[in-house]
């Protein structure tokens, strides 16, 4: 299509003349834009096809990644630098008086996910493509990802997100491989041959058409997909009003759910879910079936991977087809179903867990309620072989008890493989949340430490640091980051850590024109950039950074010696719209922000921003200019956290407790590298076993403990005294439950030590240097290089020879 910056050029301007019908002095950045992801896409066209069949041709097993979110944010700058034409596209459009930058800023992210679990999902498939691996993704196509943020007098306002709008240049519309979806109607059992046959009658179906993405890897030929499913009417005939059934078809599709934690048990999500599973399944089956034949090597060429448990009903739905369709016996399709499925845990919070009433399950996908029975019935009698006469332990670990459909423990009996996303969680779900499964199913159960990928994280967000990397070790640490150790040798260079310092230095500039554009603040670049960006979450304790600047606020008031190094605190959170406590803690940390930002006694020593709309593409400019990552959650409570592993790769330093992968984060740069505070996870699970903490007594024993409470309704925020009342409730009336006032004391100091350590420039910045070269193994190649090897049995693909 093009080599050279002359041939971009040309078919750059032909194709904006042919599918625009404008000339290029008339054309928008939108038509340019358009344009441009266009021919990126055909561009990558022939590899795609070629990977499909060199797949086909070498019978390669192949994993599919069953997501009901994928938070991929922005693809064409990521598409560039992976087919590694970035250089000649932005040149070339340079030459045209175009910068590349603003027609970035045309695509809109797509964010179909919520936070950790869907934007892992969609590092996994960069590096699946990346490492030459055979694996793609099954997801939803949702109408509208997740919400966009507004802050309209410090509240968060939710509005509808409408990521296609103007189209998305990355998909193709497949409707001849559309899938029809059954919900509804009932099963006929009779006999035939001695047979039983299952009929499900009177159904009514919703089609599913797939839209395909391409998913480049870097600076290889494999092109894999992502399969994005929409839901449309059927064209078979239904009996009831036909705009209400187009209405309700289209629905399963529609929307995002904006919650990463709580249960709702809504009919619709479960819709979706089945929706998601019986389509992907179904296209999995339809064409193994062509290629293969017969089904009963299946998992010998196949592995279906579920993302925590939301696509759980693949276990019953590959019975049922196995059964139903193919006719094999139970305990063969048992058999191939096991050893195709894995499954991945990503939270051990009791409200995360997901339950369905029979009374909706049931009428919703009467087959499926069927499987999910005779699944429970097979796995109780089993239970009571191995523990007979324990009715407790069977009530308690039965897949359906008091009217409910456990979904984690459907989960846990239908896998060959569980893992955690890091070492202290999976070893929570064996000691604690699991410990009856891991009993009796002690091989199945894995750690996996989650990561992220360092092309979006690294080389496309901070591309300054990247050529100071490769100016510094070269480039091999690109295909294997472990190599980033080799920048430990550049420890004493003073060249190389002063480029390391005017680097962040420019980085904070960007970001500073960014808030500025966006709040009004002008900030401070030499002072300390110190972010919290993630989902609000009371369990996360943005309550505990917000609290803690009042401190210091409180500090600077009382005392005009108070000798601080200044501070720039920045925020970026979404609250789930249902979600009071979390919202209430927006409020308060826009409250804050107001009363300090506009102290001029200050001396502009503090500064706290709240960026609205926090995203994948917004994250993109926060990273690269961190100084101190806040990662803070009540230890135990975060499964992994891949934030962490984000700011780390750009240099910032971690200030943390010891939960999720912030330990292992720790044992990689050393305690020296690293500011760890609070509560350990044993303590955590020991306080809620046994009991034994009073936050009162924190409250009354610690004079800057009960001065920053008190103001949060002494009127120290004036004309907002009632607002934050629900908080200090939770602190002192409900005993704050994720212990804010029993770290307080313990976090003061550990920020006391991060500013005297800033104040050592050439100390911090050798501190910096060492998360960076200890950041390698927090690369999702890692990751995914461990899931290929020890859960799916993938291997490489072997490149092309043509092309
Ligand atoms: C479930 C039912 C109904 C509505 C929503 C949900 C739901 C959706 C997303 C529940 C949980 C969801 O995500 C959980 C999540 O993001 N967990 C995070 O996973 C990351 C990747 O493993 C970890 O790094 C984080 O620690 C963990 O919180």
């Amino acid at each position: 299509m093009f080599s050279n910056k002359m041939e971009f050029k040309e078919t750059f301007l032909r194709r904006l003349e042919m599918t625009c019908g404008k000339s290029f002095a008339e054309s928008t950045k939108r038509d340019q834009y358009d344009t441009l992801g266009n021919m990126i896409r055909e561009y990558v066209s022939l590899n795609w096809i070629e990977t499909k069949e060199k797949n086909r041709v070498a019978k390669n097993k192949q994993v599919y990644y069953l997501s009901i979110e994928f938070l991929l944010g922005r693809l064409l700058r990521h598409n560039l630098i992976n087919l590694k034409i970035d250089q000649v596209v932005s040149e070339g459009l340079a030459e045209l008086g175009i910068h590349l930058d603003e027609i970035e800023d045309v695509e809109v992210d797509a964010a179909l996910g919520n936070g950790g679990l869907g934007r892992l999902a969609a590092c996994f498939l960069d590096s699946l493509a990346s490492l030459n691996l055979p694996g793609h993704g099954c997801g939803i196509r949702y109408k509208h990802g997740l919400f966009e943020q507004k802050i309209v007098d410090g509240y968060q306002v939710e509005l509808p997100e409408q990521w296609l709008r103007h189209g998305h240049v990355w998909e193709v519309r497949k409707a001849d491989l559309s899938i029809e979806v059954p919900f509804w109607g009932k099963v006929e059992v009779s006999e035939e041959n001695g047979r039983m046959i299952f009929r499900h009658v009177n159904a009514e179906m919703i089609t599913a058409v797939p839209y395909d993405m391409p998913v480049v890897g870097y600076e290889t030929e494999t092109v894999n997909t992502l399969r994005l499913w929409n839901a449309e009417p059927s064209p078979y005939p239904i009996n009831r009003d036909i705009m209400q059934y187009k209405r309700e078809t289209e629905s399963v599709s529609e929307f995002l759910y904006p919650d990463d934690t709580h249960d709702e048990g809504k009919i619709l999500r479960l819709k979706q879910q089945y929706f998601l599973v019986s389509a992907s399944i179904r296209s999995i089956v339809r064409s193994y079936r062509k290629q293969y034949g017969s089904l009963v090597d299946f998992h010998q060429h196949i592995s279906i991977h579920i993302n925590d448990t939301h696509p759980v009903l693949a276990i019953p739905e590959l019975m049922r087809i196995l059964i139903d369709e193919e006719q094999l016996s139970w305990d063969e399709a048992w058999h191939i179903t096991l050893n195709t499925i894995s499954y991945t845990n990503h939270t051990t919070l009791a409200e995360a867990l997901e339950k369905w009433p029979i009374r909706i399950f049931q009428p919703l996908l009467p087959r499926i309620y069927m499987i999910v029975n005779e699944i429970n019935e097979r796995f109780c009698k089993n239970l009571w072989d191995l523990y007979p006469g324990d009715w407790n332990r069977i009530e308690e670990m039965a897949i359906i008890a008091h009217d409910q459909i456990k979904m984690a423990h459907l989960a846990l009996v239908g896998s060959h493989s569980v893992n955690g996303v890091a070492e202290l969680h999976t070893e929570i779900l064996k000691k604690r949340e699991m410990k009856n499964f891991y009993e009796v199913y002690p091989e199945k159960f894995n750690n996996k430490t989650n990561g992220i990928t360092h092309r979006r994280w690294l080389i496309k967000s901070n591309p300054k640091l990247t050529d100071l990397i490769c100016d510094a070790i070269g480039n091999d640490w690109i295909h294997k980051p472990e190599l980033l150790e080799k920048l430990e040798a550049f420890k004493e260079d003073s060249v190389f850590l002063n480029q390391m310092f005017l680097i962040k230095k420019l980085n904070k500039e960007l970001l500073a024109k960014r808030i500025q554009d966006q709040t009004g603040i002008v900030v401070d670049t030499s002072s300390i950039f110190d972010i919290q960006v993630k989902r609000l979450h009371a369990y996360k304790r943005q309550l505990l950074n917000i609290l803690h600047i009042m401190h210091l606020y409180n500090r600077l008031k009382e005392d005009s010696s108070f000798n601080m190094y200044p501070r720039t605190f920045i925020f970026g959170a979404k609250a789930s719209p249902g979600y009071y406590y979390a919202k209430k803690i927006i409020k308060l940390i826009n409250t804050v922000a107001e009363k300090v930002n506009n102290d001029a006694s200050i001396n502009g020593k503090l500064k706290v921003v709240f960026l609205e709309n926090y995203r994948v593409s917004l994250a993109e400019d926060i990273f690269p200019a961190a100084d101190v990552s806040e990662q803070i959650s009540t230890a135990s409570k975060e499964a992994s956290g891949t934030g962490n592993m984000k700011f780390m790769m750009n240099g910032a330093l971690t200030v943390g407790t010891l939960d999720g992968a912030n330990i292992e984060i720790k044992d990689r740069v050393g305690d020296e590298n690293i500011f760890i505070f609070g509560l350990k996870a044993e303590e955590v699970l020991n306080y809620y076993q046994h009991g034994g903490y009073r936050s009162m007594e924190y409250y009354h024993h610690d004079k800057r403990i009960r001065k920053v409470v008190d103001q949060l309704t002494n009127g120290f925020f004036e004309g907002v005294e009632d607002e934050f009342e629900a908080i200090y409730d939770s602190l002192l009336m409900q005993n704050d439950h994720y212990f804010v006032l029993r770290d307080f004391a313990s976090y003061i100091q550990i920020q006391r030590d991060v500013d005297t350590a800033y104040k050592n420039q050439q100390k911090w910045l050798q501190m910096s240097l060492m998360n960076i070269a200890k950041s390698g193994y927090f690369s999702s190649d890692r990751t995914i290089e461990q899931y290929a090897k020890e859960i799916w049995s993938i291997k490489p693909v072997g490149q092309f020879t043509t092309s």
